[in-house]
């Protein structure tokens, strides 16, 4: 994934580096008996239009692929609710009551099962984000006050994960960390 990755970044950059050339280069070569702008602008109107499919069809290969549609026709095999606040994290099988905020001390989680976590948060803006045993960021999203964002995911390998805040949400961010367990 983080090769492909790389190699459309690469192409992207030699696809750029060449378009910025050809017109750099071809901008010197307009001489004198040629008539008035009608040259630059079809040169102008063939680069925006080449652009543009190029574009248009990076944005149709890659928007399809975003993380927001995971999953999005499968059932969740479980539901773990997700408070987040200044300068924890809650995480309860049950919804969370936002008066009466408590989370379960423990949560285990099945490996190979579609979770689905609705991450919210009770104060300011946090992040929501699922490392690996290897420290491996995995799986995010944003903790927001008023809403509840869905966060789908299949662990393939049992054992600890942790939660870390993403979001620079206050003086004690770095310490805000939670873990669960897949088995
Ligand atoms: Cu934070």
């Amino acid at each position: 994934m983080q090769h492909s990755i790389l190699l459309l970044f690469l192409i992207l950059a030699g696809i750029s580096t060449l378009v910025f050339t050809y017109v750099y280069v071809s901008s010197k070569k307009v001489n004198d008996t040629e008539q008035g702008m009608v040259n630059p602008l079809r040169k102008r109107f063939w680069f925006l239009l080449i652009l543009f499919v190029i574009l248009g069809i990076f944005a149709s290969v890659t928007i399809p692929k975003s993380p927001y549609y995971l999953y999005e026709n499968e059932n969740p095999f479980r539901v773990v609710h997700v408070a987040a606040m200044q300068f924890s994290f809650l995480l309860s099988n049950n919804a969370i009551d936002p008066k009466n905020p408590a989370g379960d001390p423990a949560i285990e989680l099945p490996v190979n099962k579609l979770i689905e976590f609705r991450v919210t948060s009770l104060d300011v803006n946090h992040g929501f984000g699922i490392y690996d045993k290897s420290n491996k960021l995995i799986a995010q999203t944003q903790a927001m006050p008023g809403y509840v964002n869905r966060l789908r995911w299949k662990f393939t390998e049992p054992g600890n994960y942790t939660i870390l805040c993403l979001e620079f949400c206050g003086m004690a961010h770095q310490s805000m960390r939670s873990s669960f367990t897949v088995k």
